[in-house]
């Protein structure tokens, strides 16, 4: 970087592409920018270099570009902040297409700088470049699994593309976004402006329609089984003491999708757990029976919704929906709203707030019968929880590792998950108390996700105990990582609930189409149950781990490696026979059954019948 006085106070700054690059991500406080370099990607690596050099960003080397991705989307779950990532051109480049997509659905933000082929070699064939139906097409395939793609054409534009890509991946509904850069882009000097970030977006936040908060409070005064929806949006908002003054204000049940389990502490009276076909039976009858639910950020996706089989998990048009979303593409999307918001759920939260007064000036839900409803549902569900861990086999149940870490973990303890049997049952099962500690890929169910994602929350909270929670097929996506977890020293605690299979499809096909259809999910060897040896792989990349299969090892294994304050691996032999393999659907989920199974078929036709989409 060349600095040269240009009149009193402006200066010619001389740069290339790659460091207007990293001068923007230090300016905008970026503190990671995560990847794996290719010559597709050697001009802004080397500006990477110079900044880490100097201190002002610290780059992490990861083994999978996918891993980088997830590590960032875990990171802004916990913070709200972007990190960056990195990747060269061609396989590289693509190999992030699952972070991006997971990111995506979920609404979590991170930043990408892909590599690309040189401006004026477009279309020759150069190494990784894709160039048969049309010439290096990076943008067009990650355009599905993004908010916003660019591939940036001279460096002189890239002080405003960033400010745009801070803009958009942060602003209103938050998204992953991506600038594929040519090669050249990153090496060619220019004389930069680097704009100030932060003055080009606003941090505002979108209200309410004042008339529309009106039409709500007045449908919210004539509930008398209110309930509100939290969706993924309400952890994005992290407006979670508002949410309780609203709940108790109403005197609303409160219930959680899959994306927005613990964004209300799951202690208090009124939370009643979630709802949807993996969803609980307290969660799935208030949303059946209420008279109005109040929806803040939620997709109303075929999870949460039963499939939208009427009368399962909901009741619309019978109950009458008020639907706050920050995106006016989710108002009706699935099901027609009452009243439809659109804004920030915590700026309308508030909102609604100030507009709503309760009919008895005297109203407090701690005696109401509603939450004496919402206690008893409870108590059924926990004593049904608990005759379930009374069971007894050879090795610990997956119910009963969640009933001994929920003892066991202190309550700030950030879980993640993702998908496979440990992610259903942290649902049905676990109570977070401490909103925001529940981080999961919702959305896209994205297996190998947990891990790293567990990884980015440590970043984020290094004082925090951070437990991965995942199944083996799970981990076995991206075992690589441990590499990583053992470079940086990431005090993780992954729990490895080994059951040799794919578990959560194995009980799918039993529990649909019957045992005999159980087919293709378990590790076999030599006619026998597989499994690789995790301690020995741990170990191997230099991690401290340890095998345990019964209850009361449980304790005293997790005790020991959240003391350490090093990573650590605990492997769980869990027990694996349908049902107790997993937990129980209580709902429906349109899981289509071919004809020549007709007992199945019927049954699922019956049920099809009654959906309303
Ligand atoms: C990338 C990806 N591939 C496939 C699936 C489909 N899928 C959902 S759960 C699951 C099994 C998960 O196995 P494991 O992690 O061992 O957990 P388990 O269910 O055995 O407890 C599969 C294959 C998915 N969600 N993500
Ligand atoms: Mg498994």
């Amino acid at each position: 970087m060349t600095d040269m006085p240009r009149g009193k106070e402006e200066k010619v700054m001389i740069q290339s592409g790659g460091q207007i690059i990293v001068e923007y991500l230090i300016k905008e406080k970026v503190p990671y920018i995560l990847g794996i370099p290719g010559h597709g990607i050697l001009g802004l690596f080397d500006a990477v270099r110079e900044a880490e050099e100097a201190g002002h960003i610290k780059y992490i080397q990861v083994k999978h570009e996918q891993a980088a991705t997830h590590i960032a989307d875990g990171y802004y779950r916990v913070t709200g902040k972007p990190l960056a990532v990195f990747t060269s051109i061609g396989p590289g480049a693509l190999n992030t297409s699952i972070g991006l997509a997971t990111a995506y659905v979920d609404s979590t933000a991170f930043l990408q700088f892909s590599g690309d082929t040189h401006v004026h070699m477009k279309g020759v064939g150069v190494l990784q470049e894709i160039e048969r139906y049309q010439d290096s097409n990076f943008v067009r395939a990650m355009e599905p699994v993004a908010k916003r793609v660019w591939r940036v054409e001279a460096p002189e534009q890239l002080p405003r593309l960033l400010q745009r890509a801070f803009n958009q991946m942060l602003t209103g509904r938050p998204g992953p976004v991506v600038m594929a850069l040519p090669m050249d882009v990153q090496t060619r000097d220019i004389d930069s402006n680097v704009m100030p970030a932060e003055q080009f977006r606003t941090a505002a936040k979108p209200a309410g329609d004042p008339a529309f908060i009106e039409k709500a409070a007045r449908l919210m005064k004539e509930a008398k089984r209110p309930v509100i929806l939290a969706g993924g949006g309400m952890l994005r908002s992290r407006a979670y003491d508002d949410l309780v003054r609203l709940a108790e204000t109403w005197g609303a049940a409160v219930i959680t999708t899959m994306a927005g389990k613990s964004a209300f502490p799951e202690n208090h009276p009124l939370y009643g757990f979630h709802t949807g076909s993996k969803g609980t039976i307290p969660g799935l009858e208030l949303s059946r029976k209420a008279d109005v639910i109040l929806s803040l950020g939620a997709r109303f996706a075929d999870e949460t919704t039963c499939s939208y089989r009427k009368g399962i998990a909901f009741n619309f048009p019978e109950t009458k929906l008020i639907q706050v979303d920050i995106d006016p593409a989710e108002i009706g999307k699935n099901y027609p709203c009452e009243v439809g918001i659109i804004g920030d759920v915590g700026l309308v939260i508030n909102q609604l707030l100030s507009s709503y007064s309760p009919l008895a000036g005297n109203f407090d839900y701690r005696t109401s019968p509603y939450t004496k409803e919402i206690a008893e549902l409870k108590e059924s569900w926990f004593a049904k929880i608990k005759k379930e861990r009374e069971k007894h086999f050879d090795k610990i149940t997956i119910s009963q590792l969640i009933g001994e870490l929920s003892g066991t973990l202190p309550k700030e303890t950030i879980i993640v998950t993702s998908s496979g049997n440990t992610q259903a049952q942290i649902l049905q099962e676990y109570v977070f108390t401490v909103p925001g500690t529940h981080v999961t890929s919702g959305g896209f169910s994205t297996m190998g996700w947990a891990f790293p994602a567990a990884m980015g929350a440590k970043l984020a909270k290094p004082d925090t105990p951070v437990v991965a929670l995942l199944g083996d097929g799970d981990f076995l996506m991206v075992l690589q990582e441990l590499s990583t977890m053992a470079q940086y020293q990431i005090p993780v605690v992954v729990i490895l609930a080994n059951n040799s299979g794919w578990m959560a499809i194995k009980d799918l096909q039993h529990g649909m189409l019957g045992k005999k259809f159980a087919f293709g999910n378990d590790w076999i060897k030599d006619n026998a149950v597989y499994s690789p040896d995790f301690v020995k792989i741990a170990e191997g990349f230099g991690i401290s781990a340890k095998k345990i299969s019964q209850s009361k090892e449980v304790a005293p294994a997790v005790q020991a490696a959240i003391a350490s304050g090093k990573p650590a691996l605990i492997e769980v032999d869990v027990y694996r026979e349908f049902p107790e393999s997993g937990g129980d659907a209580y709902g429906w989920w349109d899981v289509p059954i071919p004809h020549y199974l007709p007992d199945q078929k019927n049954k699922y036709e019956a049920g099809k019948k009654e959906e309303q989409i």
